[in-house]
């Protein structure tokens, strides 16, 4: 079995798991620098102040190695079969509390966009999930992520007045700086509060299938031209990234004769065998480093 089979089967089980390794500390230094910016010229979304939104198409220099980067598209494959659209990036420096605000705190238990109340313990493929990653090594201090393992698979549902209070079956991830924690949308989970006295700055790189609607816009100059180069390239994996799958019709009316994940596999080395070349940042957006 390989790493990734077994990370799946994790992740069946569990609901999450974590992709050691993903950003290097030279692109999240990139990020991290940028943040201030990004906040200045944009964009407050949904009310939040430096909750940062549309920003592939905004930053796409920075962002589309974010979005786009093959260890996670290759995961997500494997939970979603070749059919993975971004739905949104979100990029957020959470500010910090004291830490007699943050002790004994969770950030608030919830079920990501297009989840569900699971009803029964059998394992649904998700129709979205989310790459979480953070820019800074999870301590105690910054805060770290809380999960319900199982709960993709169970109706846990925290009372109202335990929304921001530890569960008694989570587990608290300390992950590193870089490291990706992919979850299923019905996986219960939650933030923890930063007492850390500096910014905790977080990615939710959040994945869909390519025949729904995406939060994040993707109809842009910069994402038009990403399509078209990907176009160029044959490269069905980026143009599938922002919603244009000329493959879809056939898939998802397929007959169903094969179990998915087989024939997930099949069309997923289809689309490596007519890939005529990677996509060059260099050459797509002059300056990428
Ligand atoms: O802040 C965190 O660590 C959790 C983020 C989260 O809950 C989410 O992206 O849905």
């Amino acid at each position: 079995m390989n790493d990734l089979d077994e990370k799946l089967a994790f992740f069946k089980e569990n609901g999450y798991v974590v992709l050691e390794n993903i950003f290097t500390e030279a692109q999240m230094q990139a990020w991290k620098d940028g943040y201030e910016g990004m906040v200045s010229r944009q964009l407050t979304f949904g009310g939040v102040k430096g909750w940062l939104r549309h920003l592939t198409e905004a930053e796409p220099r920075l962002m589309l190695p974010a979005v786009a980067n093959p260890n996670i598209l290759d995961f997500a494959e494997k939970v979603m079969g070749p059919f993975v659209q971004l739905d949104n990036l979100t990029f957020m420096g959470f500010p910090s509390v004291s830490k007699e605000e943050a002790e004994g705190k969770a950030s608030g238990w919830h079920r990501d966009r297009y989840g569900w109340l699971p009803e029964g313990p059998q394992y649904i493929k998700p129709p979205a999930c989310n790459a979480i990653a953070y820019m800074q090594d999870l301590t105690d201090e910054y805060g770290p992520l809380r999960v319900v393992p199982g709960s993709h698979r169970s109706n846990v549902v925290p009372s109202d007045d335990d929304r921001q209070k530890p569960h008694t079956d989570e587990k608290i991830i300390h992950v590193k700086a870089g490291d990706v924690v992919f979850t299923h949308c019905c996986v219960l989970h939650s933030g923890t509060p930063n007492y850390s006295g500096k910014l905790r700055y977080f990615f939710s790189i959040y994945y869909n299938l390519s025949y729904m609607k995406t939060t994040d816009n993707h109809n842009g100059p910069n994402i038009t031209a990403i399509i078209g180069n990907a176009e160029k390239r044959d490269d069905r994996r980026t143009k599938r990234l922002f919603g244009v799958d000329n493959q879809v019709e056939m898939r998802v009316n397929s007959g169903f004769a094969k179990h998915d994940e087989v024939i997930w596999e099949e069309w997923i080395e289809e689309d490596r065998v007519v890939l005529k070349e990677p996509l060059d940042l260099d050459e797509l957006i002059p300056g990428a480093s």
